[in-house]
């Protein structure tokens, strides 16, 4: 039995004192007391004890070429000429640097305060298009980075099949995305075993609207139902007003709307990027119980817009954050920018704070906690019996923090710190992976994300 005391935890009803912690050998919490007597031996936390946050949303190979699309390529630069950029970069990776890429990206988010990843994996054919001898070896390659650096995962593979709304062919630029529904039903067949036996779960990502037509999704929701019909299923809805026009022109529909007339969305669903929204689009999509996956820095970075979150929680909505696109990789910066995004859309402060949690950082740490289990399909909720046994621990000596009451000391963390740096030990699965801020294979993995850039630099 592994314990931990903690004098300052973040349970799920709010902040505790004197927290004794236990976990069984699963990496599982068996035992969470609040106002518990010290014991005389075991581990004890200096710093407060947060949950881990999950990540909701990553394209791991997209971490390769953060930074390095911010210049102006055009008159105007778009979400649509960043996309250009990126397949040439989707185009050029191979297994090994896609390993290296997400073995780094993985520890970062470690660092960073996630202890788990939704990974929405769509590259997955060689360089020419041609499916791999094996035809799960990209997705292997994510099974084994999350494996070693100890992340929880939910595999989410892609379904890919057409260019735009109306059944428009793949591009080129696809040409590694592509499978038939039946060859991704063989897929999960085949990775459902190899997930499970690393405590990884598998789900189903219909790419888009634009990629996946009708009948695709419908065979392909049908066929995971048989597989496993509580599988999450992840979706990229209506990030962008192009996107939105062009459904409308196709369907007469806006994209949630049609998807809501045409699939069942549950709370099985996380509605990645549900950006651009009606009011009843909002209401019917809030019905469902579904997750809305939100992803402020990408979201930023690529010029989408701003998810009305006051509009989501007036329906008593969940919602979860992703690091995507990866221009950040840091949870509470994440966090941050959520809230500024609404700040600075409604002109006025603390808007994520609720009657119940004043405190934003704790209010928001708390429903995203939330949200990110109910999208990864995965027993990572908190601090609470049942749950796995991820958390965080601050550190109460870094100067943005020390001296601070617990709830402060969150919020130093994710208003008013440089954030990493306060961050000190890592738990997944009750094992440390995290040790005065640094992952054990911190060095080795950076040398080796470095080499696989550059290659793939040096072939453009
Ligand atoms: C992706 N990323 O699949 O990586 C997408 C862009 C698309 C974001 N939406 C491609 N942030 O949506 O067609
Ligand atoms: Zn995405």
């Amino acid at each position: 039995m592994n314990t931990l005391f903690a004098p300052h935890a973040l349970l799920p009803t709010g902040w505790a004192h004197n927290v004794l912690l236990q976990w069984n050998a699963q990496g599982q919490f068996t035992h969470v007391q609040a106002n518990a007597p010290a014991p005389n031996d075991g581990a004890r936390a200096t710093g407060p004890v947060i949950p881990g946050t999950p990540n909701l949303h990553s394209h791991a190979f997209q971490r390769a070429f953060a930074g390095l699309t911010e210049y102006r390529g055009q008159a105007q630069d778009s979400f649509w000429s960043w996309r250009t950029l990126m397949y040439r970069f989707a185009q050029r990776v191979t297994p090994a640097q896609l390993e290296a890429i997400a073995t780094w990206l993985y520890i970062e988010m470690l660092e960073a305060g996630y202890t788990s990843v939704c990974e929405f994996h769509y590259v997955h054919h060689d360089t020419s298009g041609v499916p791999y001898a094996d035809d799960a070896t990209l997705a292997l390659c994510l099974l084994r980075a999350a494996q070693k650096t100890g992340i929880g995962l939910t595999l989410l593979p892609v379904l890919y099949q057409t260019s735009g709304f109306g059944a428009t062919p793949p591009t080129d630029g696809q040409r590694r995305f592509v499978r038939s529904t039946d060859n991704m039903l063989r897929l999960l067949e085949r990775l459902k075993p190899l997930c499970e036996a690393q405590g990884a779960r598998l789900g189903l990502a219909p790419h888009s609207l634009r990629a996946v037509p009708p009948q695709g999704l419908r065979e392909a929701l049908a066929g995971l139902d048989a597989i496993d019909a509580t599988a999450p299923v992840h979706i990229h809805i209506a990030e962008q007003t192009g996107e939105v026009d062009a459904c409308l022109a196709w369907s007469g529909q806006r994209p949630v709307e049609w998807l809501l007339n045409h699939a069942h969305v549950n709370s099985r669903w996380c509605l990645v990027h549900a950006t651009h929204m009606s009011a009843l689009e909002y209401q019917r999509a809030a019905q469902t119980r579904a997750v809305a996956g939100i992803c402020p820095s990408t979201e930023a970075n690529l010029g989408d817009g701003i998810f009305d979150m006051p509009q989501w929680l007036a329906h008593g909505c969940v919602w979860g954050v992703g690091s995507d696109s990866h221009a950040t990789v840091n949870a509470a910066e994440e966090l941050q920018l959520l809230e500024y995004g609404q700040r600075l859309q409604l002109r006025r402060r603390n808007v994520l704070a609720t009657p119940l949690q004043p405190q934003v950082a704790t209010a928001i740490t708390l429903q995203a906690l939330q949200g990110g289990a109910q999208a990864a399909g995965r027993n990572i909720a908190g601090l609470a019996v049942g749950q796995q046994a991820d958390f965080v621990e601050l550190d109460a000596d870094h100067t943005a923090l020390a001296g601070l009451s617990a709830p402060d000391m969150l919020s130093a963390h994710v208003f008013a710190s440089n954030r990493t740096s306060a961050l000190r030990h890592v738990w997944v699965a009750g094992q440390h992976k995290v040790h005065a801020g640094r992952h054990a294979l911190h060095d080795d993995a950076a040398q080796a994300f470095v080499a696989a850039r550059s290659a793939m630099i040096a072939e453009g």
